[in-house]
């Protein structure tokens, strides 16, 4: 099968997954298939038939050509203004999607009046070589009867026939949509198929089975025709010795590769990397990747500091301070910039009635991080709680644990975003963002003084005026950080901000590449609204040695000169110039390449590994599976169908896994930030050629518009549901009155907190004049 995909824009071939596996994408029968972890099941198989299931936790919550999902077919036709109405016409005309634009696209007749039957139509298409095949007590489809009473289909048949003028294919399409309802049900047919009669030709290297099973083997998981949780249907399978390689049946050998997170064919070539940095081949199952030279790479960087609390220096050197806000977008690409967007933003989030915790977040690609800054802080990816080292593979976003209080996100082009506990932010972008940002970071221009611009580009004066341009969200006292006030103490004295310049101390080496008398302004005004002088004065001084180190400079024990020696956790220790890509479970070596600079803090004893943020002998570590941490024991579902069970061996670091299979009443998905099999409680919706509706309460209607309609979205945004669409191009088939469901938008929304993305997943036929080539 050959179907034209497009997510978010880009062409994609199954199987794949989006967002971190919450959305996936794979083929089934003659079907591609979009499942969720919310619960909603889109199938197309790129022809007529489209059908939609949806969990019962979207009981009456729906809006769209499927209804209003409370088991209650006589109130389906509610139209897009609330009103209930008795007609399909202006019911279905009501739900046109927004932008569709196209014109003399709307039906004109409903029901049965628009086929028109002529008395010796309906003798000749209701006879058993037409429709009444599927009534006939003695004909392939009698078994199917007692569950599914066959004269609605019969009745959409002779309806469709008449439109069609007897045209074959139509007959076809609507016994099959019956024979696949029945298959749905367990019930198994004779063949109706037969020579000369509906026959399905089908591509090179497969044959038609009338029962073939829902999950054909494909390169990427060649057994999984094992304990098959989908109903059989009918298929195009492969040959003996062929197996599904991006819906194409290929020779065993030839299968192609799985890189990334996504499946390439054999001989297929590709340019990886937002730079272009990579050309990858895959020859027969395996990748080889070359760094590719037409891309720009970036040749400077510059990096913004946020000390805390409240201190900031911009990508141009200026430093300021500004007391904070709950919400505050420290960098973020303004405008349309050919490279990939980022987003920073560092949150408060109420954590007990008195605290609050520092969250640091960073979006790029449609992938959302977010680090609470703490001990024990959870760091999460796309709203699920992930152990780190992470990779995000196919975008390239890396997150690790550079020491026991600090987090690393590094990105493939080239924004890096560190932070150490309880405040410290540093934002690293290449030189090609120059002039490109916003935010609290500045405009990353070369000139500091210009740095002071709101988002609509007006430049302030004060410090204040552009923080709180910068600000999200009304401006709450309780984020404003307390200043505490003791104008007696001199902290431009060597006994505090002034030993960053004194000649005997520490610091002396770091003074040619990071301006000292700037960095006791910063400091003593930091000081000023301290409550703690002599904690918050290590942390400054700390904060200057990170600049340092993040320059190269190589410092000596500052610490012990300050009187700020460092208490480390158990099994670990201080080091001054440490890895900043520590070992981590489950492997000794580390899983990205490492070429960060060398940092001050925590790191663990030796025998010991990091284990999220604790030091544990190696033993104890859990495993590191297909870029996800897992613990020692822990067992999880794996592959896009639930295949197979995997346990983690924390002695040996190495997951096992055994087919496996979600049970009859259960489906494979996202529930509670858990993937796996989850109890599969759901409505279907469908909508058919011709094109025939099946509203969730099972409200039949036919209906003859050829414009794109909304089948099933929400009525209203709740926090509790996760917002979806499903839209439906309709088309006229081959120059008759008869439409067909040609497009299918699949549109699934994400939020996390008040931030929100979308995922757009097309699918139409491949060769179609539909789709865009
Ligand atoms: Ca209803
Ligand atoms: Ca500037």
């Amino acid at each position: 099968m050959l179907v034209f995909l497009q997510v978010n824009g880009n062409f994609a071939s199954t199987p794949f997954s989006l967002s971190n596996g919450t959305v996936q994408v794979y083929e089934s029968g003659f079907s591609v298939v979009v499942s969720t972890d919310f619960g909603l099941v889109v199938s197309y198989d790129t022809n007529h038939y489209v059908q939609i299931s949806l969990t019962y936790t979207y009981q009456n919550t729906t809006c769209g050509l499927c209804g209003n999902f409370n088991n209650q077919p006589q109130d389906d036709f509610r139209t897009r203004q609330g009103q209930l109405v008795s007609s399909d016409v202006v019911f279905a005309n009501s739900w046109r999607a927004s932008g569709d634009d196209e014109p003399g696209c709307e039906a004109q007749c409903g029901g049965l009046a628009c086929a028109g039957c002529t008395a010796q139509q309906t003798a000749l298409y209701s006879n058993t070589d037409h429709c009444g095949i599927l009534s006939s007590s003695s004909g392939p489809f009698a078994a199917c009867h007692q569950q599914l009473p066959p004269q609605s289909f019969a009745d959409s048949c002779l309806y469709d026939l008449c439109v069609g003028g007897g045209y074959r294919p139509i007959l076809c399409q609507a016994l099959s949509v019956y024979a696949s309802q029945c298959q749905q049900n367990n019930i198994r047919l004779q063949s109706w198929r037969r020579t000369g009669f509906c026959e399905i030709p089908c591509p090179a290297n497969s044959h038609f089975e009338s029962e073939g099973t829902g999950c054909p083997a494909t390169c990427l998981n060649p057994n999984s025709t094992h304990n098959c949780p989908l109903p059989v249907q009918e298929s195009c399978i492969c040959d003996s010795g062929y197996i599904l390689s991006g819906g194409v049946c290929v020779p065993h050998a030839e299968c192609g590769c799985s890189f990334e997170g996504r499946y390439y064919r054999s001989g297929q070539t590709v340019i990886l990397d937002e730079n272009c940095g990579r050309r990858c081949s895959c020859s027969y199952g395996s990748m080889t990747c070359h760094s590719h030279e037409r891309g720009c790479r970036p040749n400077s960087y510059e990096t913004c500091w946020i000390r805390g609390p409240g201190s900031y220096q911009t990508f141009d050197g200026l430093t300021y301070q500004y007391p904070g806000a709950c919400q505050l977008t420290l960098a973020k690409v303004m405008g349309l910039s050919s490279h990939p967007n980022f987003t920073v933003t560092a949150e408060k989030v109420p954590r007990n009635q008195q605290g609050f915790s520092n969250v640091l977040k960073f979006e790029a690609e449609g992938t959302q991080v977010s680090i609470e800054m703490e001990i024990n802080g959870k760091v999460q990816v796309a709203g699920q709680v992930i152990r780190l080292p992470f990779s995000a593979g196919s975008n390239g976003i890396q997150i690790f644990y550079s020491n026991l209080r600090s987090v690393i996100i590094r990105t493939s082009f080239g924004v890096t975003v560190q932070t150490v506990w309880p405040h410290f932010v540093r934002v690293t972008a290449p030189g090609v963002y120059s002039g490109s940002l916003g935010g609290l970071c500045g405009n990353y221009n070369g000139r500091p003084h210009d740095d002071f611009r709101t988002p609509n580009g007006v430049l302030v004066n004060s410090s204040q005026d552009f923080g709180d341009s910068w600000r999200v969200g009304s401006l709450a006292a309780h984020c404003v950080e307390s200043r505490g006030h003791d104008p007696r103490t001199d902290f431009n004295s060597s006994q505090y901000c002034g030993i960053l310049r004194s000649p005997d101390g520490p610091f002396v080496p770091c003074w040619s590449v990071v301006d000292p008398r700037q960095q006791v302004d910063v400091c003593v005004e930091i000081m000023r609204g301290s409550n703690n002088p002599a904690s918050t004065l290590c942390d400054v001084l700390r904060d200057y040695a990170l600049m340092c180190q993040q320059k190269g400079v190589a410092l000596g024990q500052w610490r012990n000169a300050t009187g700020c020696a460092l208490t480390c956790p158990s099994n670990s220790h201080y080091e001054l110039c440490g890895t900043s890509c520590p070992s981590a479970c489950p492997s000794l070596s580390f899983p990205f390449t490492c070429d960060s600079v060398c940092q001050e803090g925590c790191q663990c004893n030796s025998g010991f590994i990091l284990n999220g943020d604790q030091c544990v002998p190696p033993t104890s570590c859990g495993c590191y599976h297909q870029g996800r941490y897992r613990e020692s024991g822990e067992q999880f579902w794996d592959g896009e169908q639930c295949q197979s069970l995997c346990t983690c061996n924390g002695n040996t670091g190495n997951v096992h896994c055994t087919p496996n299979s979600c049970g009859p009443q259960e489906s494979c998905r996202v529930v509670e930030g858990e993937f796996g099999c989850h109890p599969n409680p759901s409505g279907t919706c469908s909508a058919s050629g011709d094109p025939h509706y099946f509203t969730f309460d099972r409200k039949a209607y036919d209906f003859q518009g050829t414009c794109r309609y909304v089948l099933v979205t929400l009525c209203n945004a709740t926090d509790e549901l996760n917002q979806f669409s499903v839209e439906a191009k309709n088309e006229a088939l081959n120059g008759l009155p008869v439409s067909v469901t040609a497009e299918v938008f699949v549109n699934v929304w994400e939020c996390t907190n008040s931030l929100e993305w979308k995922s757009s997943i097309y699918l139409c036929q491949w060769i179609s004049n539909n789709c865009p080539h």
